[in-house]
């Protein structure tokens, strides 16, 4: 067992920096085993004190450190692991280090490093300690400008801001300088050299700036980032629309590499890109690919201005950015695909990663107030649930005020670091609202589960509906308070038809009720028939929902429910009460085939967006379906829902293949959102035609497999032959492997297919590909392909009765550990659920955490996770 423990940094010892960097100077000078790194910091006391100054470095090899030009002595500094400190300095002086630093040898990938032979760096949270000494703090500002030096043979020298000089050098060296004007915290700092390519374009601002676009890629890509280059135009000019945010500098760039612990990175004027989520062409990308990369490069670009021109004060206030980036994204998706679709997307995202997340060990509020390392709380927490409660804030306050409280934001907070309480003032000052109780969302960790009882008086054609929530205690929480909740509410009649209603007087379709206590009631009159009430509309509020409602109210929004989320809630509803009643040994068959017969025709309904329809062919995923099964069985779990598929799939069989006919796709390829939802909806029908595989869907699989013109395609008709099974599928996957072996991001593919493999060998099959040769556990997207993928998509296998499945996964955290700790520690999360499995099944996941919290030389990462995953 670890002997010290790490003491928790805690938001309540919150101090303002001693000191504050009015300018950085960095020159570097770069080698690949040996780049030094000189950093001239104009420093100045921040306040009355007489503190040391202290600046955070770590694995630097310290060259030289002087004061005011004068070289310090030992005595006058001293250097340990984590900090460079000068106990006497003046209150204004210029502090000179020089340091070498190894980035071929970084495979943590935090800091400078190389990644295909180039070099690149991630500072975000902590890693620009790993560059230079620093206030590596986010509430520290300062103007950065950047020298680098290099061989020719890296021919692109890039940082953020505007290249203010660049030439050649005696002996085959050259070299660039950049000016950022825009004060920046540490963080955002980047820098990449090598050889690359470049897409360029330009953009005209709404004041009518030019700005020129350019992405660099590995060489031979540049037209692979087309896609996200439209998708970074459509972005700028959004964002000017909708938030009226304009991009302030003349030079904006993006680079894609290979190696990259997470998504992308926001440096300011110069993202860096996992390419996973920038390089897209039909024949390598799926839709899915597309998606992701629009909604990725918006986000990072949304970033300029909520979280690098206006950043945190520290990072407990990491939502503060994340979350209201995500809003920001999420609303640019919903405006470029179809509002219903991305809201359902956003929902499934949310109730898979971040509903989990608050029943564990884990749970913690969108703004923590304690952690020992902050890589550790880019969780969906903060991000997905951090976006929700913004989206609460927009229905609370409305649309106006919400824009109004966003530009006292922006004019109030430009160029700051700032908190959540300065954030929500804003708001509240916009609307002349009240809202300290809003407040708890940021605070209160957990999902509150809310109640809806209603009551509909014929005579006085009144309906009185009353809520009541509650929130069950998380680690550390054991009492909750009832929270602001917004719960958007319409009504239809039996036959599926909007019905009007009155409140307080004034006639309506829909309204919102506010939950203020753990209680509340409304009268809603003027309703004319026995309503069906369609509750949290839009899924208004991040809550779980029960009411008394009966079963034939949700086949009547099945149907008709014009609120199209509801309308998707409504068969997931009861497809999740079919496969838990079947998986608790009470099927209802009868449900079933009334079930399968309303799906059928959904699927007739000419009006409805195929995005949409292939959305409800897909029923609850195994992990939302463990939520609602506890303790957890995921291997009845699995059989129960695919014998609802099968039963769909005999039920549906005709639709089901007119459809995947229908829908053949004959002209040029598009990323668009309709043609993507038509490839969306066919690959569906084939999925759920392989639930009944027998020869013809077989020869069916196959056949969409070789016709595939597009990764899509290809990837769907894979698919369906992996849940079929035999000879077929192992042709069609050596195939995929053989045409595309070159290809490392559709690689990534075949590897993640496998792992998600529910036939009962693939648990084999996944430990054998850790040692094919092109299996790379230093390659984060390649091993979260495999044991990512398998350890969280995958719950009948991973959840292998032996532990084999667990054992696995605690081996690889182990090895990755030794040299990525930020990656080694995302892949914990799987094991952290064990109180939610059925007792056998926790009792051997608690032992694999058990093993991993006792190993000697445990990252602090990991030692977090798995020692909090083990407490009571
Ligand atoms: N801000 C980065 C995430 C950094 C993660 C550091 N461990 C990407 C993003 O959210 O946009
Ligand atoms: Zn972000």
């Amino acid at each position: 067992m670890r002997t010290e423990t790490p003491q928790p940094i805690r938001l309540s010892e919150y101090r303002p920096p001693a000191f504050l960097v009015d300018e950085v100077r960095l020159d570097f000078d770069l080698a690949p085993n040996a780049t030094r790194v000189k950093a001239r910091l104009s420093i100045r006391r921040n306040g009355k004190h007489a503190d040391p100054l202290v600046l955070n470095g770590e694995r630097l090899k310290p060259i030289s450190v002087s004061l005011n030009g004068r070289a310090l002595g030992d005595g006058e500094r001293t250097i340990d692991a984590e900090f460079l400190t000068v106990p006497n300095v003046p209150d204004a002086f210029v502090l000179e280090t020089e340091v070498e630093i190894d980035p071929e040898a970084n495979k943590a990938l935090d800091g400078l490093y190389m990644s295909g032979g180039r070099f690149c760096t991630q500072c975000e949270a902590e890693g620009f300690r790993k560059i230079t000494w620093y206030p590596d703090r986010p509430d520290v500002l300062s103007r950065f400008t950047v020298r680098i030096e290099a061989d020719k043979a890296f021919r692109h020298l890039l940082s953020n801001g505007n290249l203010m000089d660049a030439g050649a050098l005696p002996d085959g060296r050259h070299f660039a300088v950049w000016n950022d004007p825009f004060p920046k915290p540490c963080y955002l700092f980047a820098l990449v050299a090598g050889e690359l390519d470049v897409l360029e374009d330009r953009l005209v601002t709404m004041s009518g700036r030019t700005v020129d676009l350019r992405i660099f890629v590995d060489p031979g890509m540049a037209p692979r980032a087309a896609y996200a280059m439209d998708a970074l135009k459509r972005s700028m000019k959004w964002d000017e629309e909708a938030f009226g945010r304009e991009y302030d500098l003349d030079l904006f760039m993006i680079v894609a590499v290979r190696d990259f612990n997470f998504g992308a990175m926001e440096n300011k004027g110069l993202n860096i890109f996992n390419s996973s989520l920038l390089l897209a062409e039909p024949s390598t990308a799926t839709d899915m690919d597309y998606e992701r990369i629009e909604s990725v490069v918006a986000h990072e670009y949304f970033h300029n201005w909520t979280g690098d021109r206006i950043t945190c004060r520290d990072w407990f206030q990491l939502c503060l950015k994340e979350g209201l980036t995500v809003f920001r994204d999420q609303s640019f998706s919903a405006d470029m695909r179809g509002a219903a679709v991305q809201r359902i997307k956003d929902v499934k995202a949310l109730r898979a990663r971040q509903f989990p997340e608050d029943q564990g060990p884990l749970a913690h509020p969108v703004r923590p107030s304690s952690y020992l390392k902050i890589d550790n709380f880019y969780t969906a927490t903060i991000y997905e649930k951090g976006a929700e409660v913004i989206r609460m804030l927009k229905t609370l306050i409305g649309a106006e005020a919400f824009r109004k409280g966003m530009d006292l934001y922006f004019d109030r907070w430009d160029g700051h670091a700032t908190t959540v309480e300065e954030f929500i003032k804003c708001f509240a000052e916009a609307s002349g609202r009240d809202l300290s109780a809003f407040f708890a969302w940021y605070e209160q960790a957990g999902t509150p589960k809310l109640d809806l009882k209603q009551r509909y008086d014929a005579d006085a054609r009144t309906l009185e509906l009353e809520f009541s929530q509650e929130t069950a205690p998380t680690p550390g929480q054991p009492d909750k308070r009832p929270l602001p909740t917004p719960v958007t509410v319409g009504l239809l009649d039996a036959e599926g038809r909007t019905l009007a209603f009155e409140r307080d007087g004034s006639a309506m379709d829909e309204t919102v009720v506010v939950l203020e206590g753990a209680r509340t009631k409304v009268t809603l009159t003027g309703v004319d028939s026995v309503p069906v009430i369609s509750a949290l509309r839009g899924f208004s509020a991040p809550v779980t929902l029960t009411t008394d409602a009966e079963p034939k109210d949700r086949y009547v929004q099945l149907a008709a429910d014009p609120d199209l989320f509801n309308r998707w809630e409504a068969g997931q509803d009861l497809a999740r009460a079919l496969i838990v009643a079947r998986a608790t040994g009470a099927a209802d068959e009868v449900g079933e085939e009334r079930f399968a017969h309303a799906l059928g025709r959904s699927l007739d309904d000419q009006a409805a967006d195929p995005a949409f329809k292939a959305l409800m062919l897909v029923l609850p995923s195994e992990s939302d379906l463990a939520l609602a099964l506890q303790p957890s069985d995921p291997a009845a779990i699995h059989e129960a829902r695919e014998t609802l598929r099968q039963r769909l799939s005999v039920h549906l069989a005709e639709d089901l293949k007119r459809l995947h006919i229908g829908l053949q796709e004959l002209g040029e390829f598009s990323p668009d959102a309709a043609s993507a939802g038509r490839r969306a909806l066919r690959n569906a029908a084939l999925d759920l035609l392989a639930a009944n595989p027998r020869s013809e869907v077989a020869e069916l699989a196959d056949g969409h497999y070789r016709a595939a013109a597009n990764m899509t395609d290809a990837i769907g008709g894979l698919s369906a032959l992996m849940l079929i099974g035999g000879e077929a599928y192992e042709a069609a996957l050596a195939d995929f492997f053989e045409r595309w072996k070159s290809e490392p991001l559709v690689v990534d593919k075949w590897f993640a297919l496998q792992a998600r493999d529910p036939d009962e060998g693939a648990l084999g099959r996944v430990l054998g590909l850790t040692a094919h040769p092109a299996f790379d556990e230093k390659n984060p997207n390649r091993l979260r392909a495999l044991v990512s993928t398998f350890a969280n998509f995958n719950p009948a296998r991973f959840h292998d009765p032996s532990g084999a499945g667990y054992r696995f996964l605690a081996d690889q955290i182990l090895a990755v550990d030794g040299f990525n700790p930020m990656t080694a520690a995302r892949l914990v999360d799987p094991l952290g659920g064990w109180r939610r499995y059925k007792p056998e099944l926790g009792a051997l996941m608690k032992q694999e955490l058990a093993r991993i919290a006792g190993t000697d030389g445990l990252s602090k990462n990991v030692y977090e996770l798995a020692s909090k995953a083990l407490a009571d």
